[in-house]
């Protein structure tokens, strides 16, 4: 059988009507949301319909498995609060859709909650070992509701964790998220490495009062101690960091949040991520130096929220080179080589085993927004060179 490429592409646009935002092709489809729990019900029927065996994990991921050793491919099918039609979803289609189209040894896979709602990529971390099940059901997200609380409405449809030992290795296609093969007009990343992430919460307390009587000296203001502290990291960071080096204030939350109030705290998210393990515990000790260096100076508590990281992984070489062979075979001279500075369950599988990534390019590099988005004959492109790559791995 050969690819179909319109069975492919409908099958995304299925996926993409669980958790539809109504903006642009947006989706809204936060890990064991209902509509992360659906479109995993699709998926499953979808994945039986192809010979594969569908098989949930008490995390929620979700298995396809081929009749004995097999190589896996996949991605995860949940998204951010507000999220892209493709970011995950395209890589669980795709690998169906070469599983289903050649008679090659393919089990195809969902992983659950690579988005980190409740930390970061939090399904294939505990499925590969890199974290606790039991320490993960305390983790809890932004409005503080426990994974284990959260993942309860699927333990109907769960079975035992998959074992490992019967996939020979893990191939993941995702689109860039960046801006890369979109300027340059390349039609393929084939990816060498993915950055490495540290991410935790932290918490300046000071006193609540009001804005209109407490003068400014008296004041214990945890967003003054925010707004110094990113002031002061920013400026320390510049003798580390690279360009290729990132971090992130994302999430913030002032109480008690009113205009007439002197906020008493500040939480909030922060997230480093570079290619150098190195340079990752370096701006952690800036961090952790500097946030308590405000707090003395301006008299207000500091705590630190439990560290979640990733280490820097390079790709597999042989995985690569088969990329590379597809690449060349159906883009000639319109790939390239590049790291991923976006986080993948790949970086989780290959604790396990060899792994590689492929990138289709995201226009104007946006990702993580309602407006992420590719063209549907680049699509179809990347889906051809993972055919032509699994093929010749998998070549009878
Ligand atoms: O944040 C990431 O890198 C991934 O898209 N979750
Ligand atoms: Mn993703
Ligand atoms: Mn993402």
């Amino acid at each position: 059988m050969a690819i179909d490429e319109n069975r492919f592409l409908a099958d995304l646009h299925t996926l993409r009507e669980f958790g539809a935002s109504g903006v642009g092709k947006g989706v809204t489809r936060p890990a064991y949301s209902q509509a992360d729990i659906a479109a995993r019900r699709w998926l499953a029927m979808r994945m039986q319909e192809a010979g594969l065996q569908p098989q949930f994990d008490p995390v929620g991921n979700l298995f396809g498995l081929a009749q004995g050793s097999s190589l896996l491919m996949g991605s995860h099918s949940d998204s951010q609060p507000e999220g892209g039609w493709l970011d995950g979803a395209l890589g669980v289609i795709a690998a169906l859709e070469v599983a289903r189209a050649t008679d090659r040894p393919i089990s195809v896979v969902s992983f659950q909650d690579e988005e980190g709602r409740f930390g970061v990529t939090t399904g294939s971390a505990i499925w590969s070992g890199g974290l606790n099940l039991s320490q993960a059901d305390s983790l809890t997200d932004h409005a503080g509701v426990t994974l284990g609380a959260a993942r309860a409405p699927m333990q109907d449809l769960a079975q035992g964790f998959v074992d490992p030992g019967q996939f020979t290795g893990f191939i993941e296609m995702h689109i860039e998220q960046g801006p890369s093969l979109d300027e340059s007009g390349d039609l393929i990343g084939v990816v060498t490495d993915i950055v490495g992430i540290r991410d935790m919460v932290i918490t300046f307390e000071g006193q609540q009062n009001h804005a209109g009587t407490t003068p400014m000296h008296l004041r214990r203001d945890a967003f003054q101690a925010l707004s110094s502290f990113n002031s002061l990291i920013n400026d320390r960071f510049r003798n580390v960091v690279t360009p290729q080096t990132v971090w992130t204030i994302g999430h913030v939350g002032l109480h008690p949040n009113a205009s007439s109030i002197v906020p008493g705290r500040a939480r909030f998210s922060m997230q480093w991520r570079d290619g150098d393990a190195a340079r990752l515990i370096r701006m952690e000790d800036i961090i952790r130096t500097t946030a308590q260096e405000v707090a003395d100076q301006l008299d207000l508590n500091l705590r630190f929220g439990s560290m979640l990281g990733l280490e820097p992984v390079a790709m597999d070489q042989g995985l690569q080179r088969a990329l590379v062979q597809g690449a060349e075979h159906v883009a000639p001279g319109h790939w390239r080589r590049m790291p991923s500075g976006a986080l993948h369950d790949a970086t989780n599988v290959s604790r396990l085993m060899p792994v590689a990534l492929l990138f289709a390019p995201s226009i104007n590099g946006i990702s993580h927004d309602f407006a992420e988005d590719t063209a549907e004959e680049d699509l179809v492109v990347g889906l051809r060179v993972l055919e032509r790559a699994v093929s010749s791995l998998l070549a009878p």
